[in-house]
C-alpha cells in the first residue's frame, strides 16, 4: 500500500509547454526550453512535472486536439528531445506526467479521417454518429465552446458528436476497439518511462444511454451538458478496465480531470484501494464565482466569498479523509491566475502578501498540491483590453455568442468578464526576467506577454529572500518533512465557522498540531485564537507576529 501511494507527499508542477520557455526563438515554448529550466524547478523542490499535451496536433485547442498519440508536435520538438527531457527529469529525481486526452481526438486523426469516409468504414464506430431529426441535430446538447455539440457531415448524411470544438470529435467508448487502442497507447508511453497521466475530462467518456435532450433555460441556445453528461453510466467500468490494463502494471500516478463531481463521486474515482484513479480535479471551488445566469456560465466579475470557499474546501477535506485522496489546486491552464482571482494584485505589497496567503491555505491541506507555472512568482492575469488580444477559442466564441449573437451581454461588460476569466490569462508567456518578452523568447511570442513582467519575474524572485518563490519552496519542504501535513486530521478552528474574513483550521496527528490562520481581506482584523505558550510560528507572510491583530492578507501557521 505504502509504495503504491508514493505520490502522497509529492508536489506537482504544471508546465504549459507553449508558454514556458522558447529555445529556438520562434515565439513558441518547446521541449528544449523545458530542459533548460529543469534546474529552476529542482530548486523550487517539486517532485512531479505535468506537461499539457505535446502530441502532434493541429492546435485548434492548443494540443487538446490530438492527431497522433505517438508523435511529438514538431513545433515543440522531436521524440529525441522528449527522450532527453524524460531522462533529464529522472536524473534530477523528478517524475514526468503526460496529459491524456481520450474523450476526443482531432478531426485530423487518421481514425476520424477514415471514419468520415463512409458508414461501413472499420473506424466509423470509433466515433459517435447519429441521424438528424428533421433537418436538425440529433439532440439539443451544446458544446463547451459555444454552439451545438453536433456537426453535420454531408458525405454520409449524419451528425457526429463533439462536446468541445467541431475539430474535436468524441470517441465512442462503447466500442471495445477504442478502449483497447487507448490502453495500448498508454502502455506504450509508460513503457517508455512516463510516470503517469492527467486524464482530460475523463468523466465524460461514457455518454448517457440514448443521448437524451438536456434541460435548457430560456436564455440558453443549447442545453449545458455539464449538468448531465459527466459521470455517465459506464464510466467506472471503463476506468476499472483501464486500471487493470494499464495502471496496475506500472508504478504511476493518475489524476482525472472531472468537471461536475461531488465528494461522493470522487470517492468512487479516487478510492484509496486504487481500482480507478489516484485522485481527481474537482471544480466546485472553481465555480464559486460563476454567473447566476446559467446562460452566461463562468463569465462574471465577482470575487469568490470566503464563506463559500471555506465551506467548500472544508467539505472536500472532511469527506475524502481516510477513503479517497484530494488534489489541491488554485489554477491551471484553463483558469484565471489565483492571485488576481482569489487574492489582490492591486498593489505590489498585496500581490505578494495575498499570493503567499493563498498558497498557505492549500499547502497545509491534505492532498496533492499542483502548482501552475508562474504561480510560484505570483504571476497575474493578463490585463487584456481588446477582443483581438485574445487567442483562445473558448473566449472568442463566447464573446460572439453572448454579445453578437444573443445580445445577452454588452461589449464592455463582456470584455471585463474576459479579463477576469479568459483562459488566456493563464497562457501568457512565463516571466523569466525583465528583458524583451520577459526572457521567454527573442521572437514575438504566440500569446502576448503580461505588461507587468519587469516587476513580476523569476530573476527578481530568486534575488529576493522574501519572495513568493522562496515561500513556496518552504511550503514544499514542509510537505516533504512533516507527516502531519500528509496524514493529519483536518478541522476548522473553533469559532471560525461563520467568519466572513478569517479562515482558520488545524491539522493534527499524535505528535503535532498545526494552526493555520488566514486573513482573506485587505482590512486588519482582531481575532483571538488560543495557542499554547510553547507554540512556535512555523511560517508567516509578515516579518513579525502581532498576536490577535491580523493585518491585510496575513497568513500564519503555529506549530505545537
Ligand atoms: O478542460 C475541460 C473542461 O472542463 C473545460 O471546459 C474547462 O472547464 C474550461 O476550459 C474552463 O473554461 C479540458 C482541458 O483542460 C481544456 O484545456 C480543453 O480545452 C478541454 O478539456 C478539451 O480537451
Ligand atoms: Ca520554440
Amino acid at each position: 500500500m505504502k509504495n503504491n501511494h508514493w505520490w502522497k507527499n509529492a508536489v506537482v508542477y504544471q508546465i504549459y509547454p507553449k508558454s514556458f520557455q522558447d529555445s529556438n526563438n520562434d515565439g513558441i515554448g518547446d521541449l528544449q526550453g523545458i530542459i533548460s529550466r529543469l534546474d529552476y524547478l529542482q530548486k523550487l523542490g517539486v517532485d512531479i512535472l505535468w506537461l499539457n499535451p505535446i502530441y502532434e496536433s493541429p492546435q485548434v485547442d492548443n494540443g487538446y486536439d490530438i492527431s497522433n498519440y505517438r508523435a511529438i508536435n514538431p513545433m515543440l520538438g522531436t521524440m529525441a528531445d522528449f527522450d532527453q527531457l524524460l531522462a533529464a527529469v529522472h536524473q534530477r529525481g523528478m517524475k514526468l506526467v503526460m496529459d491524456l486526452v481520450v474523450n476526443h481526438t482531432s478531426d485530423q486523426h487518421h481514425w476520424f479521417v477514415e471514419a468520415k469516409k463512409n458508414k461501413d468504414n472499420p473506424y466509423r464506430d470509433f466515433y459517435i454518429w447519429q441521424d438528424g431529426q428533421g433537418g436538425h441535430a440529433p439532440n439539443n446538447w451544446g458544446s463547451y465552446f459555444s454552439g451545438p455539440a453536433w456537426k453535420y457531415d454531408p458525405t454520409t448524411d449524419q451528425y457526429y458528436l463533439h462536446l468541445f470544438a467541431p475539430e474535436q470529435p468524441d470517441l465512442n467508448w462503447e466500442n471495445p476497439r477504442v478502449r483497447q487502442a487507448v490502453y495500448q497507447m498508454m502502455n506504450w508511453w509508460t513503457d517508455k518511462g512516463v510516470d503517469g497521466f492527467r486524464m482530460d475530462v475523463i468523466n465524460l467518456i461514457s455518454k448517457p444511454a440514448g443521448l437524451p435532450d438536456g434541460l435548457q433555460t430560456a436564455d440558453e441556445k443549447y442545453a449545458t451538458v455539464e449538468g448531465f453528461v459527466p459521470n455517465g453510466p459506464r464510466v467506472h467500468e471503463f476506468l476499472r478496465e483501464m486500471n487493470r490494463n494499464v495502471m496496475s502494471k506500472h508504478k504511476m500516478i493518475t489524476v482525472g480531470e472531472t468537471p461536475n463531481v461531488t465528494p461522493a463521486d470522487a470517492k468512487r474515482y479516487a478510492d484509496l484501494h486504487n481500482q480507478e484513479l489516484n485522485m481527481v480535479f474537482q471544480f466546485e471551488h472553481m465555480n464559486l464565482d460563476a454567473n447566476p445566469n446559467p446562460a452566461l456560465g463562468k463569465w462574471y466579475d465577482q470575487k469568490p466569498k470566503l464563506a463559500d470557499l471555506r465551506a467548500n474546501l472544508t467539505k472536500w477535506q472532511t469527506e475524502l479523509a481516510g477513503t479517497a485522496w484530494n488534489s489541491l489546486y488554485w489554477n491551471n491552464h484553463d483558469q484565471p491566475r489565483v492571485v488576481s482571482r482569489f487574492g489582490d494584485d492591486s498593489t505590489e505589497d498585496y500581490r505578494v502578501k495575498s499570493a503567499k496567503m493563498l498558497a498557505t491555505m492549500t499547502h497545509f491541506m491534505q492532498g496533492t498540491p499542483y502548482i501552475y507555472e508562474g504561480e510560484e512568482i505570483g504571476m497575474t492575469n493578463a490585463g487584456f483590453t481588446k477582443l483581438s488580444d485574445y487567442v483562445d477559442l473558448e473566449s472568442i466564441n463566447a464573446y460572439h455568442q453572448l454579445v453578437d449573437d444573443q445580445g445577452l451581454v454588452d461589449p464592455a461588460t463582456m470584455l471585463k468578464y474576459l479579463a477576469m476569466h479568459s483562459r488566456d490569462n493563464a497562457r501568457t508567456p512565463m516571466q523569466w526576467d525583465d528583458s524583451t518578452n520577459a526572457g521567454f523568447s527573442a521572437h514575438r511570442p504566440w500569446e502576448k506577454v503580461t505588461a507587468n513582467y519587469r516587476q513580476v519575474n523569476v530573476a527578481k524572485a530568486l534575488a529576493d529572500p522574501d519572495s513568493i518563490f522562496y515561500y513556496y519552496q518552504r511550503l514544499i519542504k514542509f510537505r516533504h518533512t512533516m507527516p502531519v501535513i500528509t496524514d493529519g486530521t483536518y478541522a476548522l478552528a473553533p469559532g471560525n465557522e461563520d467568519d466572513p474574513a478569517i479562515f482558520a483550521y488545524t491539522r493534527r496527528d499524535k505528535a503535532t498540531t498545526l494552526l493555520v490562520i488566514l486573513n482573506y481581506t485587505d482590512q486588519a482584523m482582531e481575532r483571538h485564537y488560543a495557542v499554547p505558550k510553547t507554540a512556535k510560528l512555523l511560517i508567516s507572510n509578515y516579518a513579525d507576529d502581532q498576536g490577535t491583530t491580523l493585518r491585510p492578507y496575513e497568513a500564519k501557521v503555529y506549530q505545537y
